[in-house]
C-alpha cells in the first residue's frame, strides 16, 4: 500500500508538535515526560483523519491543523493513562518503555492531565483562521468524543467487564466508545474544520462509525497475530489480561471478515466526495489492512 499521503500528513503534525512543546513551558522535566510520549513516533492516524476529512470537503491542512494537533494530545494521554498499574500496566508502548516507567506514576498522571488540558488551550490558537462558529462545534466534537460519554466512558466500560463472559453487543459498545468515539470526533472535527455542512457531515458520521470500529477490531487480531516488534507494545496482552476482544468472541477469521465489511460500508459513505475523498478511502483500508 502506497502510504505516502499519510507520511505527508505525519509531517506536519509532527512539525507542529515538536515546534509547540519547547522550552518556553515552565517545568522542564514535565514538558520531557511530555516529549517522551508524543513524539515517540505512532501512527498519527487521528491527524490523518482530521487532514483528510477536511480535503473531503474542500477544506484544507491548515483549516485542520488545530484539530489535529489537539487529537493526538488526547490521544497520546488517554495511552499514558492507560499504562499505568491502576489501568492496564504495560511496560512498552510506541517501541519503548512507558511513560511512568520512565517518570514515574505522578509525573505520567501529570503529563496525560497537561496533554488533555493543553489540548482544548491549543484549540483557541488565536492564528486558526476558521470561522468562531465552526471553533466552537470542533471544540465541542473532539470533548464529546473524550469525555463523560465517550472515550472515558468506553475506558470504564471495558475495565468493568475484564474476565466476564460478554456478548457481541457489550463488546460493540465498548469499542465504539472507548476507541471508536476519538477516531469519529477526529473525522468529523476536521471535517467541521474544513466546512462540512449538512448531507455532508452525516457522510463523514458514517465513515467514521464505520472505521471507528473497524480499527479496533483490526486492532484485537493484530494483539494475536503480530509481534510486540511489529506493534511497539506488549502482543498477547489482550489474551494475558482476558480482555473483551471480537477474535476472543468470533474468531480470527470472522473478526476479519466483519472488518472488511465496515470498510466496504465506510467506502461507500463517502462516494459522493468523488477524487477529494481519496485519502479518507486509503486510510480507511489503511485502518483495516496494517500490519502494525
Ligand atoms: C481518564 C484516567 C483516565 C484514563 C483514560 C480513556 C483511556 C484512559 C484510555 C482509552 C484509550 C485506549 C488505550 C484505547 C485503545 C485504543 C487503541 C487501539 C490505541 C492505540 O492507538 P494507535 O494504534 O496507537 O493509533 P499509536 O501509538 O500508533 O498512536
Amino acid at each position: 500500500m502506497n502510504l505516502d499521503f499519510l507520511n505527508r500528513y505525519k509531517e506536519v503534525v509532527d512539525r507542529a508538535l515538536q515546534v509547540y512543546f519547547n522550552e518556553t513551558f515552565i517545568a522542564p522535566r514535565l514538558l520531557e515526560a511530555i516529549r517522551y510520549s508524543l513524539l515517540a513516533g505512532g501512527k498519527r492516524v487521528r491527524p490523518a483523519l482530521a487532514f483528510a476529512a477536511s480535503e473531503a470537503v474542500g477544506g484544507t491542512l491548515e483549516d485542520a491543523l488545530p484539530p489535529a494537533c489537539a487529537l493526538e494530545m488526547i490521544h497520546t494521554y488517554s495511552l499514558i493513562h492507560d499504562d499505568l498499574p491502576a489501568m492496564d500496566d504495560d511496560d512498552l508502548r510506541r517501541g519503548r518503555l512507558t511513560n511512568h516507567k520512565v517518570f514515574g506514576d505522578a509525573m505520567a498522571i501529570l503529563a496525560g492531565d497537561a496533554l488533555l488540558t493543553q489540548a482544548f488551550h491549543y484549540l483557541t490558537k488565536p492564528d486558526w483562521k476558521i470561522p468562531a462558529e465552526r471553533k466552537i462545534e470542533v471544540l465541542r466534537i473532539i470533548a464529546h468524543g473524550s469525555g463523560i460519554d465517550g472515550m472515558v466512558a468506553g475506558q470504564v466500560l471495558d475495565l468493568e467487564n475484564e474476565g466476564k463472559i460478554f456478548d457481541e453487543q457489550t463488546l460493540e459498545r465498548i469499542h465504539t466508545h472507548k476507541t471508536g468515539k476519538l477516531l469519529l470526533a477526529s473525522v468529523l472535527a476536521g471535517g467541521k474544520a474544513g466546512g462540512a455542512e449538512g448531507l455532508n457531515f452525516e457522510k463523514l458520521m458514517a465513515y467514521g462509525k464505520s472505521i471507528g470500529l473497524a480499527f479496533q477490531i483490526a486492532d484485537d487480531v493484530l494483539d494475536l497475530t503480530a509481534t510486540t516488534e511489529q506493534l511497539g507494545k506488549d502482543s498477547k496482552s489482550d489474551l494475558k489480561k482476558k480482555k473483551a476482544t471480537y477474535p476472543s468472541l468470533l474468531g480470527i477469521e470472522k473478526s476479519r471478515q466483519k472488518a472488511k465489511a465496515l470498510l466496504e460500508e465506510a467506502l461507500e459513505a463517502i462516494l459522493p466526495f468523488g477524487p477529494k475523498g481519496d485519502p479518507l478511502a486509503l486510510l480507511a483500508r489503511y485502518i483495516v489492512e496494517r500490519h502494525a
